[in-house]
């Protein structure tokens, strides 16, 4: 065989054998043979370096590690699509659709449930993947997508092309995925849409490459030539991409039924979640036609498959007081399987709700999973209540502290107003060594609450002083005390916007205190400071501005910072420690266009090395702005404010 057509087959089965191990779980080779072809082809490849192929193994590039997620404007919107929850209102349609095409010839496909994506194609070279975001503006996640194996990174023809389709993950590579996540100690991830965003989410790419994303392409964004749907399928086929194979012609509403009722039947077997059967209009020239109203194409729909329903009794309702003392009601049930898990707990989410609903105690009700995860009642059922029922009693004390509970007038929320409610204390606590947080692995709720039944704990501070005895004293932790007050202890070292967001500040997350701590370096600083100072920091409004000012002149916080101060809690920025001869120092630089030598990540390193604050939008208060190639509208605004623009080269100078 010539050389040539070695490295095509090679490669071909290379793909064959990478998208059955990752995509369906189903090897046909042992990894050996695997490696062993991969070497040969690595070996020809070397040797005819011509002769290399765009879709071979080796020139997937690795992962690599981002440290944020950049918007993206899509160069058209992504649509919605209307939900039908009935056979009626699959009716409806169709007869809208007969109101303007005589005839309809529908084409029905699957429904993944995974997450919308748009693949950008310039010249043939994959060159952006995007969240749908709100159909505007997405994220920007084109290196994660590089990881997704059936993803082509570049097409057998030099075209610009935009398509549209779904990320999911495999039935099998989730169960793996949650079987390694639990023996690592790891929550498990409650779906494998769930598990698919997370993963998408992931900021280290090699993490993407590892879980087996797969996808399904099913909308062309771009100008084309083509009359119908399935010609666009068969066309993304020919590509390179995946088309989902489950779908049908439909010439009449029976036939669109027949297909509902097929999928229905056969939806468990299938090695992906599907929720429903999208029904589309086949001929370009005709969806053209019916057009769309305000929020959607007229000549598509989504049947939804009916949420999976249990009946089951409320035994009893608990009220507990969250960290901000709000006041949440959740009922105790007998327990029911419901979608797979078995349910003995539902939110009741407010007191609205209840007198909405009129949920008692010994009602028997309706429960689904609300966004297919948190069980919630749908309903109640009149018939099956006992005699003697009485409406659910409204707790108007604290159920922790005894004092009396607020129903504050813009809010359904009940709040307990006191400061120094435990409950709400020991919440607090609980939110300082989450993960977000201090990241104290080990002192998760239970254990806290056992500290401070036993006195030992009052505030975060008080964390500092716990000794190896009093951990000990903790059921079941005896053993792991010693790593537990290790791991206390290093969370000193953490830096300050870790602590800010520990605090648990109303309004101030993850991010904002990110973005206050960076631009004020010092948490004892940003404490002192007012609103109008806090408000001038780019990303921060008043409100939140407001709300670190009211909690810093309150007594406690002034109290608990000078206490983490005593106890040698870090706070002091650590995000980017600026050299101070930093030739960038105090300058505000965006990025914008591919860079051919440096990935977005490195050289945003070596921006703020070179002590430089890098953002991502140009205004007038950005310095310089680094273009790349096919930067955009990004390098035409810093043209219009005469803002210094620089290339590549003078970047690698730094
Ligand atoms: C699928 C829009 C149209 C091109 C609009 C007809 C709304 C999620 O398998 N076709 C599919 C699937 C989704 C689709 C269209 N065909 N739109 C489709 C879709 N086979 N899942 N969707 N989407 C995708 C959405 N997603 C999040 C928030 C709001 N809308």
């Amino acid at each position: 065989m010539k050389p040539v057509e070695e490295i095509k087959n090679l490669v071909e089965l290379l793909n064959r054998y990478a998208r059955e191990y990752y995509t369906e779980d189903n090897p046909s080779v042992e990894d050996a043979e695997y490696d062993r072809l991969y070497a040969r082809l690595e070996h020809l490849e070397r040797e005819f370096p011509e002769w290399v192929r765009a879709d071979s193994p080796t020139q997937r590039t690795g992962g690599v590690v981002l440290d944020s997620f950049e918007k993206y404007t899509h160069a058209s919107n992504l649509y919605s699509l209307q939900d039908a929850f009935s056979l009626e209102e699959v009716a409806e349609f169709d007869a809208r659709v007969r109101k303007v095409i005589e005839a309809p010839e529908y084409i029905c496909e699957l429904k993944i449930d995974g997450l919308s994506l748009s693949l950008v194609y310039e010249a043939g070279r994959l060159v952006v993947a995007a969240t749908r975001g709100d159909g505007t503006i997405g994220e920007n996640i084109t290196e994660q997508v590089r990881q997704i194996r059936d993803v082509p990174q570049t097409l057998p023809e030099a075209i610009d092309i935009t398509l549209r389709g779904e990320a999911y993950l495999p039935r099998k590579s989730f169960d793996k995925l949650n079987a390694e996540r639990e023996s690592e100690g790891l929550s498990a991830f409650a779906n494998p849409r769930n598990a698919a965003a997370g993963t998408l989410r992931q900021l280290d790419t090699n993490v993407v490459k590892k879980r087996g994303l797969a996808t399904w392409l099913y909308q062309m964004a771009s100008e084309t030539v083509l009359g119908t749907q399935e010609e666009v399928l068969e066309h993304f086929e020919t590509l390179g991409f995946q088309v989902n194979k489950e779908r049908v012609f439909a010439n009449s509403l029976a036939e669109v039924y027949a297909f509902i009722e097929k999928v229905t039947a056969m939806r468990e077997k299938l090695p992906y979640d599907i929720d429903g059967v999208v029904i589309k209009v086949n001929s370009l020239a005709q969806q053209a036609e019916l057009g769309f109203t305000v929020k959607f194409p007229r000549w598509a729909i989504a049947y939804k498959f009916p949420p999976d329903l249990a009946e089951t009794e409320i035994l009893s309702v608990d009220w507990t007081v969250g960290r901000t003392g709000v006041v949440t009601p959740t009922a105790n049930m007998a327990p029911v399987t419901l979608a797979q898990t078995t349910v003995a707990r539902a939110t009741l989410h407010n007191v609205d709700y209840i007198k909405e609903k009129d949920i008692r105690v010994g009602d028997v009700v309706v429960i689904y999973k609300a966004g297919d995860i948190i069980p919630a009642v749908q309903r109640v059922l009149p018939e099956k209540r006992p005699a003697g029922s009485t409406p659910l009693d409204i707790p108007e004390l604290c159920p922790e502290c005894d004092s009396t509970l607020v129903h504050l007038d813009e809010e359904v929320a009940l709040r307990c107003m006191n400061p120094l409610c435990p409950a709400q204390l020991r919440e607090k606590v609980i939110h300082f060594a989450s993960r977000d947080a201090m990241n104290i692995v080990g002192l998760g709720p239970a254990v806290i609450s056992s500290l401070f039944d036993k006195g030992l704990l009052a505030d975060a501070a008080s964390l500092y002083k716990l000794t190896e005895a009093d951990l000990k004293s903790v059921d079941g932790i005896v053993s792991s005390a010693p790593k537990l007050l290790v791991a206390i202890e290093a969370s000193k070292a953490n830096s300050a916007e870790k602590v800010l967001f520990g605090l648990g500040i109303r309004h101030v997350g993850a991010k904002a205190a990110r973005v206050l701590l960076s631009e004020f370096h010092e948490l004892p600083r940003l404490s002192q400071l007012t609103e109008t100072e806090i408000s001038e920091v780019a990303g921060i409004g008043d409100v939140l501005a407001q709300s670190v000012v009211d909690y810093f002149a309150t007594e406690g916080a002034q109290k608990l910072v000078s206490e983490l101060i005593d106890a040698g809690v870090n706070l002091t920025y650590l995000g980017a420690v600026v050299s101070a001869d930093g030739k960038l120092s105090g300058k505000t630089v965006v990025l914008t266009g591919t860079l051919a030598q440096l990935t977005r990540a490195e050289a945003k390193e070596i921006l703020q090395k070179a002590g430089a604050n890098v953002t991502s939008s140009v205004s007038r208060k950005t310095d310089i702005v680094i273009a790349g190639a096919e930067a955009g509208s990004k390098l035409a605004k810093a043209q219009e404010l005469g803002i210094k623009i620089w290339d590549e080269e003078e970047l690698l100078k730094l």
